[in-house]
């Protein structure tokens, strides 16, 4: 084999669920973080990774992790995703043969597991890339805009209404920090745990703008402690929209099926598979079953 020849250390399904075991057992040990999980965050970091591609010039996305480097980590959209990456340096520093970009992904995959998400297959085969492949700035959504922007900013991803809207399923998790965006709260009475939440809530309350001094966001009427931002607002205000938020609310298994699909596909945008050793997806084992 390749490894008996070269020397080279092959990593196998063995070794990926050994790196993943490492990060829900940080999950699991680090509570002292927001709502008690570092895997809200572990979410973001994925997706801002992944969500810089663009299908027209084939940049960006998880292949290459360049959020290392200052002009795309110092990106307004990356403000506190310092933490993630500060979170996983052990990780890295424990399994020196992972790539950055294949752990990140591998680690946004092990939160949404370890949070009683769907299962998302894995595959392997990122490599780091230099600071020359950073993304310029503006690529990923701007949370103050509407419909357009959405469609604008997630259509040159590659992605269409329905992959939208179950995309942005993931605001069942994690909050919104001052000190980041600018914007104030969780979507969410349980930040920590996947659900369709989201969309039942979009659905069912009554959201007002929040009166205060920083950006336009809405809180919900009857507890002022949950908050949507106004592109979340938009899924509701735009019926193509709509009609999946209507969908993934009533039928939670159907919105898992769909994010885990569309999750798994923003992971792999722009990223090269070998097609002859890393093609088959893996799927890493939860530490709760
Ligand atoms: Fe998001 N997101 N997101 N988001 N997001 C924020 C936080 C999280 C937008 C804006 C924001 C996705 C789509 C969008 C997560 C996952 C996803 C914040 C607060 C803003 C602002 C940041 C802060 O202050 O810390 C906008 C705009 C869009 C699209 O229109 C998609 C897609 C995903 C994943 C699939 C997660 C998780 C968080 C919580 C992070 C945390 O630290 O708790």
């Amino acid at each position: 084999s390749a490894s008996e020849t070269t020397g080279v250390f092959v990593p196998k399904q063995e070794d990926y669920q050994k790196v993943y075991n490492e990060i829900a057992a940080l999950l699991q040990d680090k509570d002292d973080y927001d709502d008690g999980s570092y895997g809200p965050v572990l979410v973001r970091l994925a997706w801002h990774a992944s969500g810089t591609y663009d299908k027209e010039t084939g940049t960006g996305g998880s292949n290459g992790a360049t959020m290392r480097f200052q002009p795309e980590g110092d990106h307004g959209a990356n403000a506190g995703l310092v933490t993630a990456r500060d979170f996983l340096a052990p990780v890295k520093a424990k399994f020196p043969w992972i790539t950055y970009s294949d752990l990140w992904i591998l680690a946004g995959i092990c939160a949404i597991q370890e949070m009683q998400g769907p299962t998302i297959p894995y595959r392997p085969g990122r490599m780091d890339k230099d600071i020359a492949a950073c993304t310029p700035d503006g690529r990923l959504p701007d949370a103050s805009q509407g419909n357009k922007h959405l469609r604008g900013i997630f259509g040159r991803m590659g992605f269409n209404d329905q992959e939208i809207v179950a995309l942005s399923g993931a605001h069942a998790l994690g909050r919104c920090h001052t000190d980041r965006s600018g914007f104030d709260g969780p979507w969410t009475f349980s930040p920590t745990v996947v659900t369709n939440e989201y969309y039942k809530l979009l659905l069912n309350e009554k959201w007002n703008w929040k009166k205060w001094n920083g950006p336009k966001q809405y809180e919900d009427k009857t507890t002022k402690t949950l908050m949507m931002l106004p592109t979340d607002m938009a899924l509701v205000s735009d019926k193509a929209f709509k009609q999946w938020v209507d969908k993934y609310a009533k039928d939670e298994a159907l919105f898992f099926k769909d994010f885990a699909a569309v999750i798994t596909k923003l992971f792999e945008l722009g990223v090269p598979f070998d097609e002859t050793t890393q093609q088959t997806p893996m799927t890493l084992k939860p530490t709760a079953n």
